[in-house]
């Protein structure tokens, strides 16, 4: 597919003006064959093109390969917008050797010659499809290909520990030599298993949208800031001064920077001995679990109801914030004050929360699927070594599914359907 080169208009047509994209390594050669003059690099040339008997106003741009958005030579043809000229000038560009390009097929070039990695196209296609600017600001942000440096480095180191446990595969007769060290090669693991934790989105379901838990001790305020965030979405939840109101948990979508998570209202934690009732000990125990399961939890702590100690709360996943804060000062430990009374600091929570869940991988589910597969299999090497034959082969699994993740080793089917989600002309 590298070998081809296509073309297609990469903008809207019946405007001002079109851009008519031309990729491939015969790109030059063809606009020259279409009657066209190829300006050097990166300097635009005023052209007539003489389309249909006439000769069509236009402006050329090349970039020459390996230097271009494709890594291949591109050159760009801004023309009069009317979609009849577009048509014109693509058909001639067919007739004298080029390919039409189908959706995505650009940016699948740019893959194709490392110019573009699998997750910055994944993220173009966000930018390309963000229903708010929230939304596309949030996809800008993963375009910077954080996810994919970092895992490219896994991926290589657990290359080289792969080869050292292969070394040692011609002496299996010898059964208590090993061509590396278990414990050196376990501490290794256990830092990659760290890493990709730091990418990964937890929740109890991939497919379905993230969860994000309000829990802290009762009468914090968390049913009255749930009801505030979800509004109308919600179920609308019971709000009282008497502590233990919440009994059930409530479930509502919240959309934040144009994503929706599901936002959970939880029974407030009561002290041991006024949880008296079965009752109030299965709300709070049913609370706890989804905390297990949420992608973060915001621990509320208000003015009148302070936040003990959070020791019990996975860190790396539980942001405190200060809830009733038009009663009082905030908690020292919180990274936000929000009152539902007043409405302040909502509108911060929400991008707080988006940035939070954005900068753990942004929840695309296909790479949160690889990730998964990647951690448990060093999950399970990390609670047992197995003999070497079989770490060998458990060590090549995790580094295809990386590779699947960033894009190096995805089979044809699977880019296809990714790109197909582009337009034409990108
Ligand atoms: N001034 C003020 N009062 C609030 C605010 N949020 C909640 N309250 C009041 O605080 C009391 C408790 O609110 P809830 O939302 O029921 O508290 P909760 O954390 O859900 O309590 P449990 O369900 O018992 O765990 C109610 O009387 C609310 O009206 C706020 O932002 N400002
Ligand atoms: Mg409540």
């Amino acid at each position: 597919m590298s070998g081809r080169t296509i073309a297609a208009c990469a903008t809207a047509t019946g405007g001002h003006s079109a851009i008519i994209r031309i990729s491939g390594p015969e790109a030059a050669a063809i606009v020259g064959r279409a009657g066209l003059p190829v300006p050097p690099p990166w300097q635009a040339l005023s052209a007539s093109w003489p389309l249909a008997g006439g000769a069509c106003p236009c402006r050329l741009l090349c970039a020459r390969a390996p230097r271009s958005f494709t890594g291949c030579d591109l050159i760009e043809i801004t023309l009069p917008g009317s979609r009849d000229v577009v048509e014109l000038a693509l058909e001639s560009l067919r007739q004298h050797g080029a390919d039409q390009a189908n959706p995505g097929d650009f940016a699948r070039q740019a893959l194709a010659h490392g110019r573009l990695s699998l997750v910055q196209a994944e993220a173009i296609l966000a930018i390309s499809q963000a229903p708010s600017a929230a939304a596309a600001q949030f996809a800008i942000q993963r375009l910077h290909n954080g996810l994919g440096q970092e895992l490219t480095a896994v991926r290589q180191r657990l290359i080289d520990l792969r080869a050292a446990v292969e070394a040692g595969l011609d002496f299996l007769d010898e059964a208590d030599v090993r061509s590396f060290d278990p414990r050196a090669l376990t501490g290794e693991l256990a830092e990659l298993r760290a890493i990709l934790a730091g990418w990964m989105v937890a929740s109890d379901d991939l497919e379905s949208e993230a969860r994000v838990c309000l829990v802290g001790p009762a009468n914090t305020g968390k049913s009255a800031l749930f009801n505030r965030l979800v509004g109308q979405l919600g179920p609308g939840a019971l709000v009282s001064p008497h502590p233990g109101t919440t009994r059930d948990w409530l479930e509502a979508p919240w959309t934040i920077a144009g994503r929706t998570v599901r936002l959970v209202d939880t029974a407030g934690w009561l002290e041991r001995t006024a949880a008296a009732t079965p009752l109030d000990r299965e709300a709070i125990e049913a609370g706890a679990a989804f905390a297990t399961s949420a992608a973060l939890l915001l621990a509320c702590s208000a003015p009148d109801a302070r936040l003990g100690p959070i020791d019990h709360l996975p860190a790396e996943r539980t942001l405190v914030i200060a809830t009733k804060a038009d009663l009082g000062a905030p908690d020292a430990r919180a990274v936000l004050a929000v009152s539902a009374a007043t409405g302040s600091g909502c509108e911060q929570l929400s991008g707080l929360v988006a940035a939070r869940l954005g900068s753990v991988g942004g929840g695309e589910p296909r790479q949160q699927r690889l990730l998964a597969q990647g951690d448990a299999l060093l999950a399970r090497l990390l609670r047992e070594l197995p003999d070497d034959a079989l770490l060998a082969e458990d060590l090549r699994a995790a580094v295809d599914a990386l590779g699947d993740l960033i894009g190096i080793t995805t089979p044809d089917d699977v880019l296809g359907a990714i790109f197909a989600r582009f337009c034409i002309g990108k």
